[in-house]
């Protein structure tokens, strides 16, 4: 008895891990997680893109939050781009057949906008407007090169 109830909570257990980690997500589901999250990096690049352009007030401690943030951030969004999760059934998407074609260079570009948003957050803390604004500018130009090659044009 003892060993069937064992083997039982053994099968149970094993089947709520499988089921956990190797689920297979629903293309849908995988498209609101990626824009979900595009979208909160979006909203943190948004000052710093702006204060690059003079259209929102240098702010060196903003910057700095904002940069950290981006660093952690850019480590979500890949799980978003499965394979097969390329097309939604009902949710739209503006992502590239070239993501599935390339995943290297796409994970790439996540990385590199992790170490240079990390960059960013060091300059930052130097409070020093040029050296932030071009540092600004070399995140802001992973945003583009990704979206260039990885997003349909809109
Ligand atoms: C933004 C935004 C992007 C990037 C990109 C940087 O603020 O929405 O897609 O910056 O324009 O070049």
């Amino acid at each position: 008895m003892k060993v069937l109830k064992k083997a039982a909570l053994g099968a149970v257990l094993v089947g709520i891990t499988a089921s956990t980690v190797y689920a297979a997500v629903k293309p849908d589901d995988a498209i609101e997680y990626r824009k979900a999250t595009m979208e909160v990096i979006g909203w943190n690049f948004g000052p710093l893109g702006g204060m690059l352009k003079g259209k929102v007030p240098f702010d060196a401690a903003l910057a700095k939050r904002n940069a950290e943030r981006l660093e952690y951030l850019a480590a979500l969004p890949l799980e978003g781009f499965p394979p097969g999760a390329d097309k939604g059934e009902k949710e739209k998407t503006t992502a590239k057949e070239t993501i599935w074609e390339e995943p290297d260079k796409f994970k790439d570009l996540f990385e590199k906008m992790g170490s240079e948003s990390a960059k960013l957050a060091e300059v930052a803390a130097s409070g020093d407007e040029g050296a932030i604004k071009t540092q600004i500018g070399e995140v802001a130009k992973v945003c583009k090169s990704c979206h260039d090659d990885f997003r349909v044009k809109h």
